[in-house]
């Protein structure tokens, strides 16, 4: 799964910068621009950090009195984040176009010659923001396919997971953590805002291949398929500990790091799940296996599902492997049979850097 693991390897304690650097001299026909790309990212989440962190002070949490275009209502935050995410990746040049959560259409950079565009939920996991509680950003890279020199197109953001070539998250939490991949491996950086530096926490992430933590909003039990429920009442009957945050990126780098599942099944409400597609579920899928975990919609794997819409919504079953795929029996019944769905030499490799 993962190649030149010694080239990459550095000591803990190297800022995300020199990571980037000599992450990028490791591989041959690497120009730099993807790089760039992760850099803008981190600037940009370090603003946010920062708007995060005095938010009760400024007076910025609340409602700012708008709805997004899915008709949920925006909090002030979720403007912000989403404004500083895209001035960054514009004035980087190296994004050609954006996809927020925040808006309903493609936002066209400007920056015509760069060859990557960026999907973004700028702040997830809204519902905490105004009580202190842990909230995150997400982000998916795609290198377009839209002929570079031209305006870019919707086509750029509907390839489909395995075509991700960068994906990561940032965690506001009680220390802000960057975390990402590029296809080699998983790799996790935590802030430390006296310095104003990202550092190198988590090498190579692996996350456990089972755990005795589930996620999900029990609320919905009753709402749940028949499969879904029952391993709810599984894991209760076998003791397993419930957390749940309500914040996607928390709930997923706490199970990635001890082990767990995170559960966001079709509900009444939301008969496709309530999560979207393109930048919530494509790049934590995409992080997961890099982990060596696993994310599914229940029937098949999350990074070969097909996208037709920007802001498509799907169910989501995503961590630790064993767990993951008992919740998902028809591909459980594939990998018993032999089945060449779920062999772990089928972890995506679309993710040179260029
Ligand atoms: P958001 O993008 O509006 O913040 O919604 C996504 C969030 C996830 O972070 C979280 O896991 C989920 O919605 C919580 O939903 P619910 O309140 O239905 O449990
Ligand atoms: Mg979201």
């Amino acid at each position: 799964m993962i190649e030149n693991q010694d080239k990459i390897a550095l000591p803990v304690g190297v800022t995300l910068d020199r990571f980037i650097k000599r992450n990028e001299d490791a591989f041959p026909f690497a120009t730099g621009e993807l790089s760039q790309l992760l850099r803008d990212v981190a600037l940009a989440a370090k603003i946010v950090n920062r708007e995060v962190n005095r938010a009760g002070l400024a007076g910025v949490t609340g409602l700012f009195g708008a709805e997004n275009g899915h008709g949920e209502s925006q909090q002030k935050l979720d403007v912000i984040a989403h404004i500083r995410f895209l001035r960054a990746l514009r004035n980087g040049g190296e994004a050609a176009a954006v996809v927020s959560e925040e808006e309903d259409e493609v936002l066209v950079t400007g920056n015509e010659g760069a060859k990557y565009v960026v999907a973004i939920d700028p702040l997830d996991g809204s519902s905490n923001i105004d009580v202190n509680v842990s909230i995150g950003t997400i982000f998916s890279i795609y290198r377009r396919i839209s002929p570079i020199g031209t305006p870019p197109a919707m086509e750029d953001f509907l390839q489909g997971g395995n075509r991700q070539v960068a994906a990561g998250y940032v965690l506001y939490g009680t220390s802000t953590m960057l975390v990402y991949t590029t296809g080699r491996g998983v790799y996790g950086f935590t802030y430390d805002a006296s310095l104003g530096e990202f550092f190198l926490s988590h090498k190579q992430i692996t996350t456990p291949g089972t755990g005795s933590i589930y996620s999900c909003n029990e609320g919905n039990l009753n709402d749940f398929p028949d499969t879904v429920r029952s391993y709810v009442e599984a894991c209760r009957s076998r003791r397993y500990s419930a957390r749940y945050i309500g914040s996607l990126v928390g709930d997923f780098h706490r199970n990635l790091l001890k082990g767990g599942i995170y559960l966001y099944p079709p509900t009444a409400r939301a008969p496709n799940g309530k999560l979207r597609l393109l930048y919530e579920c494509y790049p934590l899928a995409f992080l997961v296996e890099q982990a060596g975990g696993m994310a599914t919609d229940g029937t098949m794997r999350i990074m070969d599902l097909p996208i037709r819409l920007l802001h498509q919504r799907a169910p989501l079953y995503i961590g630790s492997r064993e767990m993951v795929l008992e919740v998902s029996p028809a591909l459980s019944d594939a990998e018993h049979s032999g089945g060449p769905m779920l062999q772990k030499a089928e972890l995506p490799v679309s993710t040179a850097i260029s």
